[in-house]
C-alpha cells in the first residue's frame, strides 16, 4: 500500500484497486460463478438445511460444500457462501499476493480469511445500507501506534464491468469515523452522501467493515456477480451468515486440495511444514 493509498483508505474507508485480477483469472472465476449459480438455483429449496444466526434458511450442499440462500427473481439476490469448497477456480484468491500485501497494511498481526460470499444480484435488486459509526468491536476501524488497525475488512472482486446503473457497490466515504449511529434507513439509493463505485472486470474494492456501505439498485438487465472475501485478526471466527462465529467451513476434500499455506489462511493456529 503506497502513501497515497494509506492516506485515502484512512480518510475514506475504502480503495478501488484497478486490475487486481488478470484476464485469465477473471475468465475462469466468471465460469465457476455461472456454474455455481446454476447449481445453487437448482438446489436452493432442497435439504439439507442450515438455519443461520439471524434466522435465514440456507441450502447446505453436501456435495459442493457451499451454503446458499435467496432466489432468482426481479429485485432478489442469490448468496453463495463457502464457495472455496465448490471449485478450485477460486484458489488463486487464497494466495493472491497483491491482496495479502494490502491486508497486511491494514490489519495488525496475523490475519485469516473469515468470510466468503458470491453475491448474485438480479435486476432491480439493491443491497441495503449497513454499518458506519459506532459498531461491534469485530468490525471497528482504528488507528493505533501510528498505523491503520482494522478488525474485519473485505475485498470485493469484479468479474465483469459494473457501471452506475448496474448495481454498483456503494459507500458513504468517511463514515468509519462517525460518532453517531446513522439517522438514515437502509435504502442506499436515498442516503445522503452515498456514492456508487463503478468498476471494470478485474478491479477490486477494499473496505473496512466499519464503513457505511451497500449496493445501489441494479437498474439494468445485467445480473451483477461479485466475489467477496473477508479478512480479520487470526482469532476471528467465520463471519459468513450461515456459519457465524463457527470455525470456517472448509471441507476435508478442500483441505486435501489446498497447499499448506492456503490451508493456513483458514486456521487460527497455522500448521508448520515438517
Ligand atoms: O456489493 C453489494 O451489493 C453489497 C456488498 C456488501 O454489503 C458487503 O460486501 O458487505
Amino acid at each position: 500500500m503506497n502513501e497515497i493509498e494509506k492516506y485515502e483508505f484512512d480518510r475514506q474507508g475504502y480503495l478501488v484497486i484497478k486490475q487486481a485480477l488478470t484476464k485469465a483469472q477473471v475468465a475462469s472465476m466468471a465460469v465457476a460463478i455461472d456454474e455455481l449459480e446454476d447449481h445453487a438455483l437448482t438446489h436452493i429449496k432442497a435439504p439439507p438445511r442450515k438455519t443461520a444466526a439471524w434466522g435465514h434458511s440456507y441450502h447446505a450442499d453436501d456435495v459442493l460444500g457451499y451454503h446458499a440462500t435467496g432466489e432468482h427473481a426481479d429485485g432478489k439476490t442469490l448468496i453463495v457462501e463457502d464457495f472455496w469448497n465448490a471449485s478450485p477456480a477460486f484458489d488463486v484468491l487464497l494466495d493472491h499476493q497483491l491482496t495479502l500485501a494490502y491486508i497486511q497494511s491494514i490489519i495488525l498481526g496475523r490475519s485469516t480469511i473469515n468470510n466468503s460470499e458470491i453475491r448474485i444480484r438480479y435486476t432491480n435488486n439493491a443491497s441495503g445500507t449497513h454499518m458506519g459509526g459506532p459498531i461491534d468491536h469485530k468490525y471497528r476501524y482504528a488507528f493505533t501506534g501510528g498505523r491503520i488497525d482494522c478488525m474485519m475488512v473485505r475485498m470485493v472482486y469484479f468479474v465483469h464491468d459494473v457501471g452506475p446503473e448496474q448495481g454498483p457497490f456503494c459507500v458513504v466515504p468517511g463514515t468509519h469515523k462517525t460518532n453517531y449511529p446513522s439517522p438514515y434507513g437502509r435504502n442506499p439509493d436515498e442516503e445522503p452522501g452515498m456514492i456508487g463505485l463503478p468498476v471494470e472486470a478485474g478491479d477490486a474494492i477494499l473496505f473496512t467493515e466499519n464503513l457505511r456501505h451497500g449496493g445501489l439498485t441494479n437498474r439494468s438487465p445485467q445480473t451483477r456477480k461479485t466475489i467477496h472475501v473477508g479478512y480479520g485478526p487470526y482469532w476471528m471466527m467465520s463471519q459468513n451468515i450461515a456459519t457465524m462465529d463457527e470455525e470456517p467451513y472448509i471441507t476435508q476434500a478442500t483441505r486435501m486440495r489446498l497447499t499448506l499455506e492456503q490451508n493456513n489462511v483458514f486456521r487460527a493456529w497455522p500448521v508448520k511444514a515438517v
